[in-house]
């Protein structure tokens, strides 16, 4: 610590941004989950969490909403590999599953409920680890961020963080809604992260949409009937603004909509692609880097108390650091965010 100069390029010693402190030191920690086995279209979020490490370790550690940011304790949880080699094993049947499913086979045919039945369990252990994981820090006052993986990751954490508030709101940046009541016959798919957090997750009183612009007509429905969720979908976001308003007083809108306890899940695909062109299922269109960083510091001064957070879906591309670079960074401002809301 004494040898620590924050201007100084990180050096890798196993923890995001190359910071001095022990994890038990920390008031922010983060927990990589290296976990895509449900994912549908491009794999390899699973490789997310160590991409961004080795990325981390260029950002400056200065920033203008918090300029001794090197000063804040964030902490990494470094885990033993066995989820990674988990993933692997049941990525392999998810795989075959889906396969089966493209060739025409039922998703109630016996073969396919069986791989099912199998990712599935293990969808359920990875829950169960992300959420004692996460309870534990919780418990001894840290500020933990899920760092996916794709966005089933954060199932297990959203239950902490609800069970240990009580009741709070989710606000879920993404290109997707999340809402789909299962997917490829996968109970904790990626695509039904948001609808297992409002049917099986009690103190869930809201989700507040944002950049969304690729679901099926079933979760419109839910988008329209069920009046814990709020959307603001991209079209009528980018409608909004091409007309006049103002991007400020879009996110008052959105910040509006959320309780006093929030926690963030910021699937990276929520931005535009240009920021994240090797995500598992990217979309043209959505918010730019900047517009995100301004809805999350809005939210940090909005007298809401930010419980927790995870970002998702960030996979490294094969021929260069760019997405895990924005990963990186935009991990960075969560952290500081978190910060800044602990200390209001
Ligand atoms: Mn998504």
């Amino acid at each position: 610590m004494k040898d620590f100069d924050p201007n100084d390029i990180g050096m890798p010693n196993g923890n995001y941004f190359g910071l001095p402190y022990d994890l038990k030191d920390s008031e922010i920690v983060i927990v990589p989950v290296k976990w895509d086995a449900t994912t549908s279209y491009a794999d390899g979020t699973s490789k997310g969490p160590d991409a961004m490490l080795d990325a981390s370790l260029q950002v400056d550690l200065f920033d203008l909403a918090y300029p001794e940011a090197w000063k804040i304790k964030i902490g990494t949880v470094k885990d033993d590999g066995g989820l990674y080699k988990a993933n692997k094993k049941y990525r392999k049947i998810a795989k075959q599953a889906i396969a089966m499913l493209s060739e025409g086979a039922s998703v109630n045919s016996p073969e396919v409920m069986e791989k099912c039945r199998k990712v599935n369990e293990a969808s359920e252990m990875m829950n169960g680890y992300v959420y004692d994981t996460v309870k534990g820090f919780a418990e001894q006052g840290r500020f933990v961020i899920v760092l996916g993986g794709e966005h089933s990751a954060p199932f297990g954490a959203i239950r902490a963080m609800a069970e240990k508030y009580g009741s709070i709101g989710i606000l879920h940046i993404d290109a997707h809604a999340d809402l789909r009541k299962s997917y490829e016959g996968f109970e904790y798919s990626h695509a039904s992260i948001m609808y297992n957090a409002l049917e099986k997750i009690a103190g869930v009183s809201s989700i507040t949409q944002v950049a969304i612009r690729d679901f099926c007509s079933e979760e419109y429905e839910i988008i329209r009937n069920n009046p814990k969720v709020k959307a603001f979908p991209n079209s009528d976001m980018c409608k909004s603004q091409f007309e006049g308003m103002t991007w400020a007083s879009i996110c008052d809108s959105i910040i509006e909509t959320l309780p006093e306890n929030v926690y963030i899940s910021f699937d990276i695909d929520g931005l535009s692609p240009e920021y994240c062109p090797a995500t598992g299922t990217p979309v043209p269109g959505g918010i730019s880097f900047d517009k995100a960083d301004y809805l999350l510091r809005k939210l940090a001064h909005s007298g809401r108390r930010i419980v927790g957070a995870d970002l998702c879906e960030v996979a490294p591309s094969c021929s260069d650091e760019w997405d895990a670079n924005v990963g990186a960074r935009m991990l960075f401002k969560l952290c500081i965010y978190a910060k800044l809301n602990m200390e209001k």
